[in-house]
């Protein structure tokens, strides 16, 4: 089954959004394999966008994601990475379509209110960079 790791940003967290989010996902038929609240060090920011490092956007989605309580969930379903980017809409909330999770919470292209992984394989990666298999094996 695919999998995919949906994060719920500081801005959404501070904003209360995160049981509506988590409500949209669970009416879309997603599986939680895994959920939890942390705030991630700007080290650890780092190293989970290492792939964006040479992006003049970079520090700031750095300081951003370090800012403040982030949610982790990892998701699983048929098709769970493209299903989950379709419902979050495009990374600019103004470009999203109505009904998806951007449009309805995200602030700005910075401040986005989600993360969704890009292809199956990242869905694996990414995780794994916040869930230890014996965690996820919890919702078998
Ligand atoms: P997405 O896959 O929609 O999350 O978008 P990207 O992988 O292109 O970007 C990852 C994150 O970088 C975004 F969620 C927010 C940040 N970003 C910016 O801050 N400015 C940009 O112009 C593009 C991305």
């Amino acid at each position: 089954m695919e999998r995919t790791l949906c994060i719920i940003k500081p801005d959404a967290v501070r904003n209360q959004n995160v049981g509506n989010i988590v409500a949209m996902i669970q009416k879309a038929g997603f599986r939680i394999l895994g959920l939890k609240m942390i705030r991630i060090s700007p080290e650890q920011a780092g190293a989970f966008y290492e792939v964006h490092k040479e992006r003049p956007f970079y520090g700031e989605l750095v300081n951003f994601m370090s800012s403040g309580a982030i949610v982790p969930i990892a998701l699983e379903k048929d098709n769970a990475v493209a299903d989950w980017r379709a419902l979050i809409g495009a990374t600019d909330p103004a470009e999203a379509a109505d009904g998806t999770v951007r449009k309805l919470y995200a602030t700005s292209k910075g401040e986005n209110a989600v993360h969704g992984s890009d292809s199956a394989e990242n869905g694996r990666i990414e995780v794994g960079f916040f869930f230890s298999e014996a965690e996820l094996a919890a919702n078998r």
